[in-house]
C-alpha cells in the first residue's frame, strides 16, 4: 500500500461547492426515471467537456503507475501498467452527469470493466463498500453494488485516444449512473471495506450515494 496524499488546500471552487451544498443550490425537487428521461432533473446539456478537480493535476507516467487493490478481498492486486493492460478490455458509451448541473452525452470509454476487476480480486463475503483513492489526495466511496454496475469501468481511453491527464489519465473510474464526483480521476488505490467511509465530497455536504435521477445532490436530500 502506498502512502496517503493530503488533498490540496481548498480552492475558490471547492469553497463555492461547499456553500452550494449548504444552500441546496440547483435543487428542483423533481424525481425522474432513467428509462423515461435521459437528462436528470436540474441538469443541462453541454457539448464541451468541463474539467473539475481540487486545483491539482497529478502527472503520473505509465512507468510509475501502479494499481493497488486491497482490504476485504481474497486476492489483493498490485498491477503495473503492462499488467493492467493485459486484463480484458471493454468499451462502453455512457452519459456524464456532474452535480454542478452539466451533463454530457455519449462518451466513449475503454478499459477494464469493474466486474472483471471484481472477478480478479474476489471481494470477501463481508465486503460492502469501496473507497477510491487518487493521486491528488481525493477519495470517494461507493456501495459495492454501485461499483459493480454493468457499465462501470476503469477507463484509460476516451473517444479512441488515451485518457487525457486533465480528465484523470492514466486511469480513472467511470460510474455512469451516479453523479460524476463518484468517478475518481488519477486512480491510485481501490480499498474494499466492510463499513462505509465517506470521501472528500461526502464529508463536505454532498450526498453519500449521488443518484442524479433522484437528485441526490447534497447530504440530507
Ligand atoms: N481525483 C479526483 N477525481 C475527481 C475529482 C477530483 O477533484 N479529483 N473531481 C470529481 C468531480 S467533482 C467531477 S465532476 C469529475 C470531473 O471529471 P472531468 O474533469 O473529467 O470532467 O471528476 C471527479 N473525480
Ligand atoms: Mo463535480
Amino acid at each position: 500500500m502506498t502512502d496517503d496524499t493530503d488533498p490540496p488546500a481548498e480552492s475558490k471552487l471547492t469553497r463555492s461547492k461547499q456553500r452550494w451544498a449548504r444552500e441546496g443550490k440547483f435543487l428542483t425537487g423533481k424525481v425522474a426515471r432513467p428509462d423515461e428521461q435521459r437528462l436528470p432533473p436540474g441538469q443541462h446539456l453541454t457539448r464541451d467537456w468541463p474539467v473539475l478537480d481540487l486545483g491539482l493535476m497529478p502527472n503520473i507516467s505509465q512507468a510509475r503507475w501502479r494499481l493497488d487493490v486491497y482490504g476485504a478481498v481474497e486476492q489483493p492486486i498490485y498491477w503495473t501498467w503492462e499488467q493492467f493492460l493485459a486484463q480484458p478490455q471493454t468499451q462502453f458509451v455512457s452519459d456524464i452527469h456532474c452535480v454542478t448541473t452539466w451533463s454530457r452525452y455519449d462518451n466513449q470509454w475503454e478499459g477494464l470493466a469493474t466486474r472483471d476487476l471484481l472477478a480478479a480480486c474476489q471481494p470477501r463475503e463481508d465486503a460492502r463498500f469501496v473507497v477510491l483513492h487518487s493521486h491528488d489526495g481525493y477519495t470517494t466511496n461507493l456501495p459495492l453494488e454501485d461499483f459493480a454496475a454493468e457499465d462501470a469501468l476503469l477507463a484509460h481511453r476516451w473517444s479512441g485516444q488515451p485518457l487525457e491527464q486533465e480528465h484523470g489519465g492514466p486511469v480513472r473510474l467511470v460510474v455512469p449512473h451516479l453523479y460524476f464526483w463518484k468517478s475518481a480521476k488519477w486512480l491510485q488505490r481501490i480499498e474494499f471495506l466492510t463499513e462505509d467511509a465517506p470521501g472528500y465530497w461526502e464529508v463536505r455536504g454532498y450526498h453519500n450515494r449521488g443518484d442524479p435521477w433522484a437528485e441526490q445532490r447534497y447530504s440530507g436530500d
